[in-house]
């Protein structure tokens, strides 16, 4: 009901009559008061003039339920979205909710994580009001083997979000952070359940640094927000909405050919270090090569000194730039 209104008042530029809304909505006019009332006091600004109506004045960058359902373009990612003022990492959250049978396609959001996580035992900072958290929940029909590509899938959809709504230009280094200007200012983590054979789900989840004007010491020099690089304040939902929809839109591609060929151009030009040296750190060694692009399941391809192309996996490999993080 709040986010039907806020559709309706988003949308109209000038007052919209309270009994108009309730003919659209078919609630009563005490109904859609108290919605709006509630609306007022998480922050919209919302004038209400006697004989005219209601008009959406301000919105305030917060991301519940109500506002990024209110804007929502997809057909099935996001139909369910669970909203959390705090949780420990909505990873975790919905490898729970996964367990209970909750649908392909559930989205859960928080605006603060206790226990944010990196890929590896790794922590990801997640402080309060000015990033986006947010994971997937997808149960794909396709081979275990290829669930990895599924975090290309991400970071390009939401590469692309970021350059939609902010202009900037993003660099993706592969095979899951998001770069502006040599920092990073997003994560994904993709983590999965499955046996030999079938997937029963995948949880992705994505980090954006947005609104944040300083970091923890410990990633200050490698970590930046779209705030920092844009110079000023960029509205999560509507960030959160172009994600959801580039991600839906590549995600169909994807498990057309269980392969990445609908999008290795989108990918490839993003591709940060394409064309110069990086150290490839395993295991137990380290090597130099140059790096040339992904193929279509993942892979990056580098050229090694004697100039035969050589294949990598993600998982297996780390890379880094000659100089530094990336
Ligand atoms: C990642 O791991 O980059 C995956 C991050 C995924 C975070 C999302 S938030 C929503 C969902 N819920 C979760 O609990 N997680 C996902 P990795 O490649 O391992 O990078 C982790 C490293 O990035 C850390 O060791 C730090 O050096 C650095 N780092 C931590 N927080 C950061 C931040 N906010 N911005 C930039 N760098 C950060």
């Amino acid at each position: 009901m709040k986010s039907k209104i806020l559709n309706i008042l988003r949308n109209t530029d000038d007052y919209v009559s309270g009994q108009q809304l309730c003919e659209r909505l078919n609630v009563s006019r005490t109904a859609v008061w108290k919605a709006v009332k509630q609306l007022k006091e998480e922050g919209y600004e919302i004038d209400s003039v006697n004989n005219k109506g209601y008009l959406l004045k301000k919105i305030p960058d917060i991301i519940n339920q109500a506002e990024i359902k209110s804007q929502l373009l997809t057909k099935w990612l996001g139909q369910r979205l669970d909203y959390f003022p705090c949780l420990d990492s909505t990873n975790t959250y919905l490898k729970e909710v996964a367990a209970k049978a909750a649908p392909h396609g559930t989205v859960a959001v928080a605006d603060r994580q206790t226990a944010g996580k990196g890929r590896l035992g790794r922590s990801w900072s997640s402080p309060t009001g000015c990033s986006v958290y947010m994971s997937y929940l997808l149960r794909p029909d396709i081979a275990p083997t290829h669930a990895s590509m599924l975090t290309i899938v991400a970071a390009l959809a939401t590469a692309r979000a970021v350059e939609e709504l902010t202009g900037l230009t993003t660099g993706i280094k592969w095979p899951n952070d998001i770069v502006i200007n040599k920092r990073k200012i997003c994560g994904i983590l993709t983590e999965m359940s499955a046996d030999m054979d079938s997937i029963e789900y995948v949880v992705i989840g994505i980090g954006v640094n947005v609104n944040m004007t300083q970091f923890e010491e410990e990633i200050a020099d490698r970590a930046t927000s779209l705030r920092i690089e844009g110079g000023e304040p960029v509205s999560r939902s509507q960030l959160i909405v172009r994600m959801l929809s580039y991600f839906e839109y590549y995600y169909e591609q994807f498990v057309k050919t269980e392969d990445l060929s609908a999008m290795l151009n989108d990918y490839n030009d993003r591709l940060v270090n394409r064309g110069r040296e990086v150290k490839i750190v395993e295991r137990q060694k380290e090597w130099q090569a140059v790096a040339m692009e992904i193929n279509r399941e993942g892979e990056l391809v580098v050229k090694l000194p004697d100039g035969s192309m050589k294949k990598v996996m993600s998982g297996e490999v780390s890379v880094r730039g000659m100089y530094g993080y990336v």
